[in-house]
């Protein structure tokens, strides 16, 4: 097992990571920028290495100085968290080149995932359902005419580069068709430096089902279920659970060996995520993998009992996995607290913490590092707290969060709270029928 961890992130996963390192006598290093001199990791890690000005680039996301940090403190691994080099199949590379073990999949696994096309087809060879659409890539707007002579409208238009809901574009009829494939190339192009699209049916109202995979350096892989992540805004997710409601055991069975022959199809090491989109009739499809530990882990160890983090650790370390015990129990809901207006378009409202009590109690967990008096700074993302609740039902899992929603007191900045507070409380939520477009008409105000 290793001995020292630096961990190349900030925030709520900073800290989430630190906790488990500490749990496993594993000593740390924190980095950070001037702007995060007063964070919760910088103080709770055992050592801290300022790594440069605020801007991520840097900063959080400059590998030079991140490696670095690694060598003049005698760190054996990374860990990235999410976001900044999690999936930065170069970062991966280079740690290893540096003799830093990367606490994550190795170069190769991250980049046959990163291009969304290549993955599909990666995955399609493994027999796991992708949806009907373009043999690969499109090169030329003839070709791209040709697939949709095949496949009936609707459809989306996808980069290859893209993911997570960027650089896509969806197509009803055959007019706006040409448009739409030059404007995506174009921007593909300008957003990711390559212009490559594939082309997809699109598929009308589905949920957002993902599942949390673990693969160890021996051939062992073991699915932890599924999260359902529906609920979000502008493919920002806000509330997240598990089990979803939408799946019952013998589905969970089907999208359970479907993402273990997904990881499979590429040896994969680390734990990973599998997304799928699930449709009206009960049908699902390969959407995209990703390569990390996400935000919303949480839910899935509340009902597993498995601690992701530590299993990455472990995982990385060489151990193995044959060993895990899955023990699912009851339903756990996480709600993301933004620094954020909803009554203004979910602005951002960066500022100062006044006061700040967060909730406890019985099945309540909160993964912040935000405190009172705490400077939010506006150069990352605007996510304060995460607000998890475990319970034995659905319906006792909902009415505990709304407990806890109400009991989240944070003055100063406008968060999201307030929204979720109504979401918990709408009969649209609590009958469990719904999917990706909810907040498209959902009334909060
Ligand atoms: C789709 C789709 C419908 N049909 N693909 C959004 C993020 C990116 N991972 C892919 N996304 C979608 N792909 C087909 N063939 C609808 C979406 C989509 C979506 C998916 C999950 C959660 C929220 C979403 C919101 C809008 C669109």
């Amino acid at each position: 097992m290793f001995s020292k961890i630096l961990i190349a992130n900030r925030g709520e996963i900073a800290l989430r990571i630190i906790r488990s390192c500490r749990e496993m006598g594993i000593k740390t290093v924190a980095v950070y920028s001037t702007a995060d001199e007063d964070s919760l990791h910088v103080r709770f890690a055992d050592e801290a290495v300022c790594i440069g000005p605020p801007a991520s680039r840097d900063s959080y996301l400059n590998i030079p100085r991140v490696i670095a940090a690694a060598e003049i403190t005698g760190a054996e691994a990374i860990h990235p968290g999410y976001g900044f080099l999690a999936e930065n199949a170069s970062f991966s590379e280079i740690c290893a080149d540096s003799g830093l073990k990367f606490i994550g999949p190795r170069p190769e696994m991250i980049s046959s995932m990163g291009n969304k096309s290549l993955a599909k087809d990666t995955v399609k060879r493994a027999n796991v359902p992708t949806v009907p659409g373009s043999d690969g890539v499109v090169e030329t707007l003839e070709d791209a005419v040709a697939v949709v002579t095949d496949i009936p409208f609707p459809v989306i238009i996808k980069a290859s580069a893209g993911g997570g809901g960027k650089g896509m574009r969806i197509v009803r009829d055959h007019e706006g068709f040409e448009k739409a494939f030059m404007m995506a190339k174009a921007e593909a192009e300008k957003s990711f430096g390559n212009g490559d699209l594939y082309i997809e049916k699109y598929i009308e109202n589905p949920r957002h089902i993902e599942i949390q995979i673990l693969g160890d350096q021996h051939g062992n892989i073991v699915h932890l279920g599924e999260r359902d992540c529906s609920i979000q805004r502008r493919h920002q997710k806000l509330i997240e659970e598990s089990p979803s409601p939408a799946v019952d055991d013998a589905l969970r069975a089907r999208f359970g060996d479907a993402a273990v022959a997904a990881a499979r199809s590429i040896n994969y090491e680390g734990a990973g995520t599998i997304e799928f989109l699930l449709d009206a009739s009960g049908h699902f499809y390969f959407m995209e993998m990703n390569t990390r530990v996400q935000v919303e882990h949480p839910v899935t160890e509340q009902v597993t009992g498995v601690d992701i983090v530590r299993e990455q650790i472990r995982i990385a370390a060489g151990e193995s996995i044959a060993d895990i015990v899955l023990v699912p129990n009851g339903h756990s809901i996480e709600c993301r607290i933004n620094a954020e207006d909803p009554e203004k378009d979910f602005r951002p409202s960066p500022g100062t913490i006044l006061s700040w009590h967060q909730p406890s109690g019985f099945g309540v967990r909160v993964e912040s590092h935000a405190y009172q008096g705490y400077t939010i700074p506006s150069h990352y993302d605007s996510m304060i707290a995460k607000l998890i609740v475990h319970a034995r039902t659905r319906d006792e899992a909902i009415a505990r969060m709304s407990s806890a929603l109400e009991e989240f007191i944070i003055e100063g900045v406008k968060t999201t709270i307030p929204f979720q507070a109504k979401v918990m409380r709408s009969e649209a939520f609590r009958s469990g029928v719904f999917d990706t477009h909810f907040l498209e008409t959902f009334d909060f105000r």
